[in-house]
């Protein structure tokens, strides 16, 4: 058996695929444990009608009946949502087991890129990352998606990372692990519900183009993922200093419930909906949808490099 005998790809992302048409990727994480039904379920329908609207052919990923599911029925992503954390969160070391036994499961940025890459899906559309957790100095909380990027040739576009995490030492741990870390149209590397963290980024780039031609280099030289920044819209974004006390209390509750490894950032998520009263939601699912415009347009440049992508020098 090779990987690829697990995947079961849609005929409608297969038939894509064989002609090198744009695809983007999505995770299901963030259905089955990142949000709550049913928005979730409008979230994921969303989402793919914007990659849609934007020329590429969405791809939603997740573990089901025990094969990797590239490319959901309308049906399979309802069962997703209503699920939701009923169904299993699928990081790296969790993939193995879940074939075996054949169960359902949300798959992360980092399974999710593996499963990608296993179909030749090269952009990939998220909310935000998983990073190194606040006061991982103690708890060696650093999640598996710092890793994953490292190694499997996926852009993986974002809106930063959230201030549950600790945005210093994540940026900290990609550039020790090699990842390029891409603004769209920013110099800051943004903070998720708010487009600034105080942290930059490594490169900015205002063109999808000159992003799609660094995607597709780093892939062929062997050099892993890239992870492109790209900032919610002003006119969605949260203020910063009202959402740093709930977090502040949401990671109180944590500590004080002993929530910990898997479970800690669906809690923290959680809790920061229940304390904004939904607001963080609402900005949550405008800026997945706002990652999936920007995705879709990068697949379509990168499309338009086929069949074989090489640097391209621009003349002035
Ligand atoms: N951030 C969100 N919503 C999510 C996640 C992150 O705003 O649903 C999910 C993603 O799937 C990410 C995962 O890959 O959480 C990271 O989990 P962990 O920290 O356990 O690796
Ligand atoms: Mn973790």
């Amino acid at each position: 058996m090779t990987a690829k005998s697990y995947l079961s790809i849609s005929p409608e992302v297969k038939a894509a695929l064989a002609a090198g048409k744009p695809v983007v990727a999505l995770e299901s994480t963030i259905i089955t444990h990142g949000m709550p039904y049913p928005q979730n379920l409008s979230m994921a329908q969303n989402v793919e009608a914007v990659i849609r609207q934007n020329g590429a052919v969405p791809a939603t990923i997740a573990i089901m009946d025990g094969r990797f599911a590239v490319g959901l029925t309308s049906e399979h992503l309802e069962r997703l949502a209503l699920e939701g954390g009923k169904a299993a969160k699928a990081s790296r070391r969790d993939v193995a087991t879940l074939l075996v036994t054949g169960g359902l499961a949300g798959t992360t940025v980092a399974t999710t890129m593996q499963i990608a890459a296993l179909a030749g899906i090269h952009v990939f559309a998220t909310g935000g990352i998983g990073g190194v957790h606040r006061g991982a100095e103690e708890t060696f909380d650093i999640s598996a998606d710092l890793e994953e990027l490292s190694r499997t040739p996926v852009a993986v576009v974002c809106a930063g990372a959230k201030s549950i995490l600790d945005i210093g030492k994540t940026l900290e741990v990609l550039e020790t692990n090699g990842v390029p870390v891409l603004g769209y149209g920013t110099d800051a590397f943004p903070a998720f519900w708010a487009r600034e963290s105080g942290h930059k980024v490594d490169h900015r780039f205002d063109d999808v183009r000159d992003i799609a031609r660094v995607v597709a280099l780093q892939a062929e030289l062997g050099m892993g993922g890239v992870l492109v920044a790209n900032p919610i819209p002003a006119k969605d974004a949260l203020e910063a200093s009202a959402i740093e006390a709930r977090i502040a209390e949401a990671i109180r509750g944590a500590e004080a419930e002993g929530v910990s490894r898997k479970d800690l950032t669906p809690f923290l998520l959680k809790r920061i909906f229940e304390l904004t009263e939904g607001k963080s939601l609402a900005a949550n699912i405008a800026l997945v949808e706002n990652n999936a415009a920007v995705a879709a347009q990068i697949a379509v440049a990168l499309a338009g490099q086929a069949p074989k992508a090489s640097p391209q020098v621009r003349r002035a």
